[in-house]
């Protein structure tokens, strides 16, 4: 009898730690900002008159393939004061067109640092001490020491993983798929052109966001790209007493210190790719 009661505690346990909560979702055949803020500038002239970010036939365009832009997309937040719990992010992407070395990129934003007013690039926001969050940063272009083409992640403006990619991977003609999932347990899961970049990523540093806010942003510089967006899916968990289980390290490795203070990733969990250099048998998340 004893040992079903335990049972039957640690499944309401599990219950509560993870509520589902708030959805977003936009195609963008409305030109009128719903639940979200645009923040940019004026183009470049000849189209100087003209103002980016823009919805412009069912697309979001936050840069156009024009040099000096950087512009955001700032979702009003999903769960007001809550504790987020994860959150699940679909949407796709179309990237180039411009300068035929292209830059810089994007990044998708979660954190309790950002107001409806913030513009970043492919870097992220950059996190303030008092504030918190992750990126996910789709960068283009190589500003030095092989930094990108790649796919990397921040903690806290801290990056935590590293992942270079090819500029022809990185580039898209035509609308692709983006995935991102934070789980419960701290960890993520990236998958880009329907193939897994990082599964169950340990992220150092990491504590679940209070106040949080989802934003993309997206930059060009002394040499441009189109970096256009559509079908914005996110949806949340947010925590419930008691706190979610949370996994803090892999258990058959320890974690090695490093310079940042922040204990280091070891290879085995920092990425699981599936790569097929053909275009067919990718691995894919649902
Ligand atoms: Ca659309
Ligand atoms: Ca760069």
């Amino acid at each position: 009898m004893r040992s079903v009661f335990l049972k039957i505690i640690c499944v309401d346990l599990l219950l509560l730690s993870a509520v589902h909560a708030g959805t977003f979702t936009n195609n963008f055949s409305s030109s009128t900002p719903t639940g979200f803020t645009l923040n940019g500038g004026n183009r470049p002239a000849p189209n100087d008159t003209l103002i980016y970010p823009a919805i412009e036939g069912g697309i979001l365009k936050l840069t156009y393939a024009e040099n000096g832009e950087t512009g955001s997309i700032v979702l009003d937040e999903l769960d007001p004061g809550a504790t987020n719990a994860g959150f699940t992010a679909r949407f796709t992407v179309q990237i180039g067109g411009g300068s035929s070395t292209p830059a810089d990129g994007w990044t998708l934003h979660f954190g309790s640092d950002i107001d409806s007013s913030s513009k970043f690039g492919e870097e992220g926001p950059g996190v303030p001490a008092s504030g918190s969050g992750i990126d996910i940063c789709f960068d283009t272009y190589d500003n030095g020491g092989g930094e990108a083409p790649a796919i990397d992640v921040k903690v806290n403006g801290v990056q935590v993983a590293h992942t270079p990619e090819s500029v022809f991977f990185m580039l898209s003609d035509n609308f692709t798929n983006v995935f991102i999932q934070l789980n419960p347990n701290g960890t993520l899961n990236v998958s880009y052109k329907g193939q897994v970049i990082y599964t169950n990523l340990y992220l150092p540093g990491y504590a679940p966001v209070t106040g949080g806010r989802f934003a993309i942003g997206a930059r060009t510089g002394g040499l441009n790209e189109n970096n256009w967006f559509d079908d914005l899916g996110i949806t949340t968990t947010v925590a419930g007493a008691p706190a979610a289980p949370t996994i803090t390290a892999q258990t058959s490795r320890r974690a090695r210190p490093s310079t940042n203070g922040l204990p280091s990733v070891s290879p085995s969990c920092r990425t699981a790719r599936r790569r097929s250099t053909s275009s067919g048998s990718a691995t894919t998340w649902p």
